[in-house]
This record gives C-alpha cells, structure tokens and sequence, in this order.
C-alpha cells in the first residue's frame, strides 16, 4: 500500500498549542488506498529531520510536513527550502544559529517534489484560502524542509511542506487566523492531490 508520512510540530516559543499538530493529528488514516501516518516532530534545528529520518524505514512514498506560519491568512505550500539557519528566538532545545549553512556542500535552494501547485489549486477551488509561498523562513521548518529535501533528492520519496496560520484562540488582536476544520479540509486537500497525482 502507498503510504504518506505526515508530520505536525510540538508548540515553542511560549505557546501552548501548535495549529500544525493539531490539524495533522485530526486527519483521516486512510485516504484513496493510501496510508496516512502521523508524526509529531520536536522544534529543534537538525532533530526535526531526524525524527522524520527514524521513521523512514521503509521510506514512503511522500513526506508531508506542516508548520504554523503565525500571521499569514492562508493554507501555503512551500515552492523550496534555502541552506540557511538563522532564528529569530531559540529552538526547543535552547539553540539559536545565526547565519549558518544546513549542509556546507549543499545547493543555495532546493524545490519542493510534491506537486504545490496542484495542492494549491485543490484548495482555491473549494474555495479556500492558499497560495503558493516561496519563502518557509529560516528557522526550523525550513530546516526540516531542506534537509529532507537534500536526503530524498533522486529517490522515490517525494517530499514538501506547508505552512498553515494560527487558529483563532491563539491569535492576538488584529492577526489573521483561520478554524481548524477549515486548516483540517486544507490539509486533506493537499492529501488528495499527492494521491491523485502519483
Ligand atoms: N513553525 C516554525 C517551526 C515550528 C513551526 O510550527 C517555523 O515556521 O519555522
């Protein structure tokens, strides 16, 4: 059976929730003849990757990774990652690069292989907030995107990422926020446009 690994992140930077994992865990365990499985991941520069990489034997077909993107109004797959660390606050673990290189020999910015802008048109269509976004930042999401990219490049394993806004109780004032059923249908959206596009 095919099989897509979806992951969802912890809470940090003083939060108490993290949109992520809470749509990630809410989705279906099988969609189209395809195994959903589930993983919630630590906000941690490197660890991030490697709690993916432990779960990948057998690899799957596709890795769907979601983070919370705090302030955007919109479900927003990222088109690539850039060999960059450099964080605003600290990880989870207490680290804070500044203007550091995911891989020293790695390329400046890798794509994402999942198909985004299918994903974005399945969303758009319903009628949902999404557009495609070319910038998954330099903190930990894009450093799980790229080095998961860097590690799948040439393998069967297609991989990408989306970035999804804050729900409703964790927005301050004035900052758009969006349901988590509605973040939930996004996600599953993007789901059925791997499915159908494999
Ligand atoms: N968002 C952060 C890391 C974890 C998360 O959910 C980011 O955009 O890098």
């Amino acid at each position: 059976m095919s099989t897509v690994l979806v992951t969802g992140f912890e809470p940090f930077g003083g939060g108490s929730l993290n949109p992520s994992w809470e749509a990630v865990r809410r989705l279906p365990e099988r969609l189209g003849g395809w195994e959903i499985r589930r993983l919630r991941l630590p906000v941690a520069f490197g660890r991030a990757a490697e709690t993916v990489l432990a779960a990948c034997d057998p690899a799957p077909d596709a890795i769907l990774c979601v983070g919370q993107a705090g302030g955007r109004n919109a479900v927003t797959p990222e088109a690539e990652g850039v060999n960059l660390r450099e964080a605003r606050i600290p990880d989870n673990d207490g680290r804070q690069p500044r203007g550091e290189r995911i891989a020293p020999e790695g390329p400046e910015r890798l794509y994402a292989t999942l198909p985004v802008e299918r994903m974005v048109s399945a969303m758009m269509e319903t009628g949902l907030p999404a557009y495609l976004s070319h910038s998954a930042g330099t903190y930990v999401c894009n450093d799980l995107l790229y080095s998961l990219l860097l590690r799948f490049g040439g393998t069967a394993t297609r991989v990408g990422f989306v970035h999804v806004p804050f729900l409703p109780e964790q927005a301050p004032e004035g900052v758009p926020s969006m349901p988590l059923h509605d973040i939930v249908k996004g996600l599953t959206l993007c789901l059925r446009a791997i499915i159908l596009n494999s």
